[in-house]
């Protein structure tokens, strides 16, 4: 699965100097990485993930995201390493915030997690199904307690309800100095 970019909506606020006038940072610039399997969407297990095809599911996120104002990359890989790599890439591309469905590596990358905690992105972690009503080894993400929050359970409207989100989203100052 390839990316679909669109960067019409301009840079991130931090880049022309709001953050430096105290001003509130909005995420404008919003990448959303699918993990292991979740290109199957729409072609098995209906009941479990929705009827759905991630390219419908991503062409209705480009829509919000126009309607929203924010520019969305959409990224999809199979491979632990890609992820991790696509997640570093965050870090120098402008991503101000990234949504994140993980998959099965939700539940066992020890890696993934730390790539989400050394760029330092505001996050939301989402899933389609509820873990919480599916088997034990579901129930434990290994990177909620990083995410700003979650979406769980809410089909493939989740990631909408959390581009939503991202758009209106404002980083809390940092700390100042004790
Ligand atoms: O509920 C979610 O979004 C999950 O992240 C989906 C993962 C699963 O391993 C997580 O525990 C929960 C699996 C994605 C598999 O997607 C498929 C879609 C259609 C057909 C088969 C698999």
């Amino acid at each position: 699965m390839g990316s679909a970019r669109s960067r019409s909506q301009g840079q991130s606020d931090k880049r022309d100097g709001s953050a430096r006038r105290g001003l509130p940072l909005v995420a404008r610039s919003v990448l959303i990485v699918n993990g292991p399997n979740l290109n199957l969407l729409g072609s098995r297990e209906p009941g479990q993930y929705g009827s759905r095809t991630l390219a419908e599911v991503e062409r209705e996120i480009a829509q919000a995201a126009a309607a929203l104002g924010v520019s969305v990359q959409t990224f999809q890989s199979n491979h632990e390493g890609v992820l991790i790599d696509r997640i570093h890439g965050a870090r120098v591309d402008g991503t101000d915030f990234i949504i994140i469905n993980a998959g099965g590596f939700t539940h066992t990358s020890i890696a993934l997690r730390d790539a989400l905690a050394a760029v330092a992105i505001p996050f939301v972690e989402v899933h389609i199904s509820n873990l919480q009503r599916r088997e034990r080894f579901r129930h434990r993400s290994l990177m909620s307690d990083l995410a700003v929050g979650s979406i769980v359970g809410l089909g493939t409207t989740g990631y909408r309800l959390a581009l939503e989100f991202a758009a209106g989203y404002n980083a809390p100052p940092a700390p100042g100095p004790a």
